[in-house]
């Protein structure tokens, strides 16, 4: 620790506020880090419990799938070190390559989810059918995409894991079936993603706020930084592969033309999640539209577009397929593709008066 910092640490006393909060407040652990003071993923959850009621079980679900820190970074850098970066011979329900580190990650959750006993049964990108958990009777289906951005593996950029709860709509008695989990994205409870990167950060939503924490390795936890974001009402960037640019319909076209009028800036990392995460806080668009060999574009509504468009909603953004806001659409199947528009409003809104001409 620096003589400055030291000499500020002196002066206090274990009657400060902030030791209190940090670390359970002991003296020794402060004295060799700076401290925070802002509250703990935990802490967040406990406050919403009490003044919007949220059930206890979506926190304890919320905080088992932040438990993925660790292992994600391990797991990065085991594949890295074995040189195991390399896809390998195996194809997920949409046809993606899936890498090792894709499966790996979707064990780790289904893991850590089946251990809360909240959720009965899990709908995975990385699995063709819906996954029985052991509590069968359990109140909450989760939706995930364990490991977003999979192409950024093997060059050390931005991955993610998406995730969205949904209440179970079917008496606990009953079996579960793919059917019942087929409902519109309105009916989330809650959803959220977490972005691995230089740093880690964990954005959630509920119906009433998005709060968004950053990784404290030092202390293992999320510590509150982002509370109670606002999507901008417009951005600097917008994001999409260029290179299908010819395949896209005319009004994508034309939007795409109406951005580079505008000088704004095309910012593509290839994870979903690392653009949507830029646009959340920063405002801009991101645009998988259909190409001739994706009619549908290729994003899943049931794994990504539901539940980034659930966060952007309650943030003040928008999400749209281009003819309907993406929370309306009656999903067909679990792995269905729909073209995905999501952003702020003030760049949405011009994308669908054009589409809608
Ligand atoms: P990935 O397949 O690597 O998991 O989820 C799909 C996705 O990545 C998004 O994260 C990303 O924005 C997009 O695909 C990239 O697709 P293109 O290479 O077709 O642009």
């Amino acid at each position: 620790m620096n003589a400055k910092l030291r000499k500020s640490f002196s002066n206090l006393t274990t009657d400060t506020p902030f030791l209190k909060i940090y670390n359970g407040g002991t003296m020794s652990s402060v004295t060799d880090r700076i401290p925070h003071q802002a509250p703990l993923l935990g802490q967040v959850l406990q406050e919403e419990q009490a003044n919007y009621s949220i059930p206890a079980a979506i926190s304890a679900i919320i905080q088992a799938l932040a438990t993925s820190p660790n292992f994600m970074q391990h797991a990065v850098i085991q594949t890295m070190l074995e040189k195991e970066g390399k896809p390998v011979d195996s194809f997920n329900a949409t046809g993606d390559r899936q890498q090792k580190l894709d499966l790996l990650a979707h064990d780790f959750f289904v893991k850590a989810l089946d251990n809360t006993q909240e959720v009965c049964a899990i709908i995975s990108e990385e699995a063709d059918s819906l996954v029985p958990l052991t509590h069968s009777q359990a109140p909450y289906i989760v939706a995930m995409d364990p490991l977003d951005g999979s192409a950024n593996v093997p060059i050390n950029g931005p991955i993610g894991t998406l995730f969205s709860i949904y209440p179970r709509r079917t008496a606990p008695d009953t079996p579960l079936q793919e059917a019942d989990v087929l409902v519109p994205g309105h009916q989330q409870v809650a959803a959220g993603y977490i972005l691995y990167s230089t740093a880690i950060v964990l954005v959630y939503a509920t119906p009433h706020r998005v709060h968004g924490f950053t990784y404290d390795p030092d202390i293992n936890d999320f510590v509150l930084t982002h509370p109670s974001i606002y999507m901008p009402e417009s951005g600097l960037t917008y994001a999409l592969n260029h290179s299908y640019l010819n395949n896209f319909p005319h009004y994508i076209q034309n939007y795409i033309a109406y951005c580079r009028r505008q000088e704004l800036s095309c910012r593509y990392t290839g994870a979903l999640v690392a653009d949507f995460h830029r646009h959340l806080l920063e405002g801009g668009i991101y645009l998988y539209p259909p190409t001739l060999k994706r009619p549908n574009g290729k994003l899943r509504l049931m794994f990504e577009c539901n539940v980034l468009a659930f966060i952007a909603e309650q943030a003040g953004g928008m999400a749209s397929d281009g003819k309907q806001p993406i929370l309306q659409i009656m999903p067909r199947s679990l792995h269905q593709c729909v073209p995905f528009y999501i952003g702020s409003k003030g760049m949405i809104q011009p994308l669908l008066a054009l589409a809608n001409k």
